[in-house]
Formats: C-alpha cells, structure tokens, sequence
C-alpha cells in the first residue's frame, strides 16, 4: 500500500470546477437563512411529500479542508477496473452510466425499478461533507452530494421480516476490465443491517463538488457510510434488496478474518495486518489519529450499545 505518491499534472478543467464550487459554496453562504426560507417554501413543502417524512435529517458541521478533486478522481480503489489506484481514473473514463437503472426487491411491500433521472429528480440532492477512511489506512474529506438512503428505503415499503439490505454493484466485464480478473467475486456485494441503512448519515451519494459521479468514484449512484471503512461504500449499485439474513459481502468472501460485516472505523481493532490506530489524510505529510466510528461517534455509536465489537468487527 503505497503512502505517497507522486502528483500528476492537473489540468486547468479541473481546476477551474474546483474553484467554482467553493464560489458557488460562499454565494449560498451569504444568502440570508430567512430569505432562502421564504423563498423556497413551496418546493420545501414539495419534497416534504415526495421525499419521505418518515426520515431523520442531520445537519453535520465540517471544518476540515477539503480533500483536492483531482486526489479524490486520482486515487481510487475500484476493482472492477483495477487494483491500481492510480490507473482507475483512466480506466473507467467513457464508462457507461446512462441509461441506468436500479431495482429495489426482497423483503419489500412495494418492489420498485428506477431509472437514474428519475432518482435525481425526485430526491432533494443534499451537499454533505464527509471523511472517508480506507482500511488500507488512508483518509480524505469529501464533498458528497445525494440523499438519505432512508428516503429511498422509504418508498417501497420494507416489510416487518426485513432486517438486512444488501446492495449489488453493477456486473458489466465488457466494460470494466478488472472483473474479468478474480481479484474479487463479481459482482462487488456490501450489506448493512436496517437500522444502519436508515440512519441519516447513510446516502446515496450521485456526485462530488457540486458536479455528477465521475465515473472512477461510482456514477452513477453510490452508497456512502461514513463511519464505516470505505470498502463498505459499494459504487455503481445496480440492485438494492431488503433481506431476512445477513447477505454475503464480497470483502468478507475473500477474506473473512480481515473483513468483517460490520467493519466500522476502530482505531482499537488492527487489521491482521496492520494497525489502524492512524491514517494518512491524503495531502497530509504527518499521520493523524484516527477517530472511533472516524469521528462519527456521537451520531452512530448508540446502534452498538453492547455488542463487543473486536469480535463484530
Ligand atoms: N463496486 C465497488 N465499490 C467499491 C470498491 C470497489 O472496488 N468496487 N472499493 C471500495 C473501497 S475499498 C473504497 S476505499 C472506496 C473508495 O472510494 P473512492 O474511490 O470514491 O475514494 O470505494 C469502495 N467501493
Ligand atoms: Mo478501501
């Protein structure tokens, strides 16, 4: 696990959407809280109804700088393309992500297929800033926009005995070279438990500094759980169902004793291999210490209360 690497050049493109995202950022700040209100009080009481009111929002104040687009676009892990982190962003350039859609099955009242413009137009996207922990020990802060995966859970009505959800990654080994490979089993699964899934925190996340999903970081819609290590963050997710049991999770399939279900961020439970108890922020030269639950403690610790988790890791 390479800790440093060496800058490619960045082009101007990049640049220049960099800096109109935090211009656009400041205007939105400078915009008179009550003024917003009166303003945009119809649609607010419009996404009321077609978001779900059953949901709980969260407001999460960062300071944290920001990581840059191009190391958030550079350095990936997305193994349907490759193991290589830098030759992601190449790899997945011209990927397919229109048209799409997503099935949502299992233990459902209401099964349901939507199609990719569809989810954008009737979700609210929220900007929500967020630190991802990789369990290769490496960090960023990200600036994410989606929706509570609870809105979207919301919508087909799970039933009592739904108890799981467990997400599927697209399966696509014409386009995506790294899954003709068996670097893992395809297609990619992660899982969470219910109350994991609907909690505030957890999005689903259709783009990053104030632009679409690139293709290299899951477009188009991806799962993002911040408190928990980013192999967890299944990308390109094609079916979402609700199940009775625990679903198998691809990590866990490859490598049980190093990837548990629950894998939340612990900086007191090593990897086999490797302690976790710091973490490179990528465009950080000093290691930093890395939080329980990565700094979300306050918000999710309680969903743990009495489980021990060195041994639900
Ligand atoms: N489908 C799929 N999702 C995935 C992965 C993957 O290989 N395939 N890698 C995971 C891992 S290990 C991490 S750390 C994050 C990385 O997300 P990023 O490239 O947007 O930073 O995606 C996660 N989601
Ligand atoms: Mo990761």
């Amino acid at each position: 696990m390479p800790q440093h690497r060496v800058r490619g050049d960045i082009s101007s493109s990049e640049i220049t959407d960099e800096c109109l995202f935090y211009q656009r950022r400041k205007f939105l700040r400078a915009i008179p809280l009550a003024l917003l209100a009166g303003l945009s009080s119809r649609s607010l009481l419009a996404n009321a109804s077609s978001d779900s009111g059953k949901c709980d929002s969260v407001t999460i104040q960062s300071n944290e700088k920001l990581t840059r687009l191009y190391d958030i676009t550079h350095y990936n892990n997305y193994y349907e393309f490759s193991t290589n982190k830098e030759a992601v962003a190449h790899l997945a350039e011209g990927f397919t992500t229109h048209p799409w859609t997503l099935h949502l099955e299992g233990e459902v009242e209401k099964p349901l297929v939507l199609d990719i413009d569809s989810i954008r137009s009737r979700f609210t996207q929220e900007e929500r800033v967020y630190r991802l922990r990789c369990v290769e020990g490496w960090s960023m802060v990200i600036p994410w926009q989606g929706f509570s995966l609870c809105k979207l859970l919301s919508l087909v009505a799970p039933t009592s005995r739904a108890k799981y959800v467990e997400f599927v990654s697209v399966l696509r080994p014409d386009e995506m070279i790294g899954q003709r490979q068996k670097s893992l089993p395809w297609p990619y699964r992660e899982g969470l438990r219910m109350d994991e899934a609907m909690h505030p925190l957890t999005m689903i996340a259709t783009g990053l500094y104030g632009k679409d999903m690139p293709p290299q970081n899951g477009a188009p819609l991806r799962l993002v759980v911040p408190w928990k290590y980013g192999f967890k963050s299944a990308k390109a997710i094609t079916h979402i169902y609700l199940r009775e049991k625990p679903p198998a999770t691809s990590w866990n399939l490859a490598a049980s004793s190093e990837y548990g279900f629950y894998a939340n961020v612990n900086p007191a439970v090593s990897h086999p291999r490797w302690s976790q108890a710091r973490e490179n922020r990528i465009g950080e030269l000093s290691k930093r210490h890395t939080l329980p639950f990565n700094g979300y403690a306050d918000q999710v610790a309680h969903l743990y209360s009495g489980m021990d988790l060195k041994q639900y890791f």
